[in-house]
């Protein structure tokens, strides 16, 4: 590598961690790694050139309690962000690290999180240090890498990680002496992490570069967002036009499905759901056109596995089948068969138990018989286990995907989990509506997830684990900056999750290209909606059903909204809002419009 700041970056901590020897890496690597990585039994090979991985039985999530954002600005303190100041953890960090690679590899990987030519270019170099094989593994799947990208540079702009995996069973896992720091300095554009060897807190390019730093990047220059966001195309077979949407959905909340979606039979005539990314957006208005623009930073699907089977994901099967070169992790594993197996593939665990280990390497066939079929609390894979697939293998990767401009945005939507008070759509009427609901984004807690199962946590645009500044300018920011379009998107709530007594009353997956294409003619003045407190909400007859049979009750529950949950919701959101400081006066007023019309609709009857 020629880059004298990359070099002297190095070197530094090369010599600090103690590693015995350092590697660059491209994606020739790729073949001799697998080899070594499958001799050292830190991989095993599934049938048909995919490969199968476990991590460490405590290892297994992002750890949000244990992530940190540092800066020297105390002003950067948020809410969610965690925020330390750097001088204070800055020397705990590089303690835990010094001599903490003592005889193993330092491998380093330049990295890029655009396309060439991008106009976000200068923020996408990074360049990440790992004493772990497996994480440069999963590296050369989820970014584009090769030294080209650190030599193109000149001065020292880019991002820099230092990844430590650690004694992972020494580490107090989840007690007061726990060790493990996951830490961006995001004014110093460096990210040290220590104690783990699992998705992000690994994988530098992902989350800690492509969110944290990079929406902190976003908001220092005022040029970018780093959203959380899937990103798909519509493409309409009969205008020829495609039309793109980017949405914010809590971690594990479908947003990889939905970028995949294949539509049902009686739309696939028609319309084609093109995948842009399932999981990191950035964004940005041109000058040239006053549009919103958008990308994937990543190269790569890291996908949940749980339930991702040939009826809610059949894309994503795809893309991990046979030949596709895909790592899977924490799933379980047969080891004389060599496949793999995780909750809701099928209905049923595999019924002949012979070679099977779960998710932490146990027999099956050691279990009581009674508890070899799985079930709550004996589940074969772990609830985040987890497939990583190059984009390439997507098979409705969109053709603009390698588009350096990115996609012009004509919709934001947001969603989460609510069991009850969110219709299945409803449209914003402006840009601080819009914002003011990506704020004051919830869902409710699976059981696997942390918290109550059922009990709403707010989730800001989909950023809450992520967020690197605070929550006031960060909705100033956004207002500012899409404020700029001069033809901005629409912004719309999507909830796939109304029950009625556990039911599920929307099937979901497939069908969820239903709402959306309501959203679109919206945008384009074919429908016009029914107006409401919450947003304007389909008609119903204006929601293209053709090959849906939904009880008419059921649609009226999907498209309507129940003023007194959601009067309780806005007592909510009055303290929820009230923890940020600096709040723009416009989500104030946002929210004081909805109040409003809320008790004005109490008095209708
Ligand atoms: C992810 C996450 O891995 O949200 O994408 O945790
Ligand atoms: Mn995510």
């Amino acid at each position: 590598m020629k880059n004298r700041a990359v070099r002297a970056f190095v070197h530094h901590w090369a010599s600090h961690t103690g590693a015995a020897a350092v590697q660059v890496v491209s994606p020739a690597d790729e073949p001799r790694l697998i080899e070594e990585a499958l001799a050292a039994g830190e991989i095993q090979e599934v049938v048909d050139g995919r490969y199968y991985a476990r991590s460490f039985v405590k290892d297994t999530a992002r750890s949000e309690e244990r992530t940190f954002v540092a800066t020297g600005n105390p002003g950067d303190r948020g809410i969610y962000n965690n925020w330390v100041p750097s001088d204070q953890i800055r020397p705990k960090v590089e303690a835990l690290m010094k001599g903490a690679s003592a005889g193993k590899v330092m491998y380093v990987i330049p990295y890029f999180m655009a396309n060439p030519g991008s106009p976000l270019a200068k923020w996408a170099v990074g360049l990440e240090l790992t004493d772990n094989r497996l994480v440069v593994l999963h590296m050369l799947r989820m970014t584009r890498v090769g030294p080209e990208y650190l030599d193109a540079i000149e001065g020292d702009v880019f991002v820099r990680g230092v990844h430590v995996t650690g004694d992972l069973d020494q580490l107090n896992h989840g007690t007061p002496e726990d060790t493990r720091h996951f830490v961006t300095f995001a004014d110093e554009r460096l990210i040290l992490h220590f104690g783990s060897s699992y998705g992000g807190n690994a994988l530098l390019g992902k989350i800690a570069h492509g969110l944290r730093q990079a929406s902190y990047d976003g908001y220092a220059s005022g040029e970018f967002l780093a959203e959380q966001f899937m990103l798909i195309g519509i493409h309409d077979k009969q205008t020829g036009r495609t039309r793109y949407i980017a949405g914010g959905f809590p971690s594990a909340s479908g947003k990889t499905n939905l970028a995949m979606l294949v539509p049902p039979k009686a739309l696939a005539g028609r319309f084609e759901v093109t995948f842009l990314g399932d999981d990191i957006t950035w964004l940005y208005v041109d000058p040239a056109d006053g549009r919103l623009y958008g990308f994937n930073p990543e190269f790569g699907v890291f996908g949940v596995a749980k339930d991702t089977n040939e009826i809610t994901n059949p894309n994503a099967m795809k893309a991990v089948g046979p030949g596709s070169g895909s790592l899977l992790t924490n799933v379980a594993y047969n080891e004389v068969t060599k496949q793999v197996w995780w909750e809701g593939l099928t209905p049923k665990a595999p019924r002949d138990v012979a070679g099977w280990r779960d998710w932490k390497g146990e027999l099956i066939s050691d279990r009581p018989p009674e508890l070899q079929a799985g079930g709550p609390g004996h589940e074969w894979s772990h609830p985040n286990s987890r497939f990583t697939a190059r984009l390439a293998n997507v098979p409705n990767l969109s053709e603009e995907w390698s588009n350096p401009r990115g996609v012009p945005i004509d919709a934001i939507i947001f969603g989460g989990r609510v069991h009850d008070r969110e219709p299945l759509i409803r449209a914003l009427p402006s840009l601080a509506a819009g914002v003011y609901d990506g704020l004051t984004l919830g869902t409710e807690a699976t059981a696997a997830a942390e918290g109550k199962a059922g009990v709403m946590r707010y989730d800001p645009m989909s950023m809450r684990p992520f967020m690197s500044y605070a929550e006031g300018p960060y909705a100033s920011h956004w207002l500012d900056l899409i404020g700029r379009c001069r033809k901005p998107p629409v912004f719309a709530h999507v909830n796939w999750f109304q029950r009625d007594d556990g039911r599920y009353i929307w099937p979901g997956y497939a069908e969820n290209l239903r709402p959306l294409l309501w959203l679109l003619d919206l945008a384009e003045g074919k429908v016009k909606g029914v107006d409401t407190p919450v947003g304007v909400l389909p008609a119903a007859d204006e929601l293209n059903l053709s090959g849906l049979s939904l009880a008419p009750s059921d649609l009226e529950r999907l498209l309507s909204y129940d003023p007194a949950l959601w009067r309780e919701e806005a007592a909510r959101r009055q303290e929820h809002l009230a923890q940020f400081e600096e709040l723009p006066e416009e989500m104030w007023k946002a929210h004081r419009d909805l109040v409003a019309k809320l008790a004005r609709a109490a008095k209708s009857p």
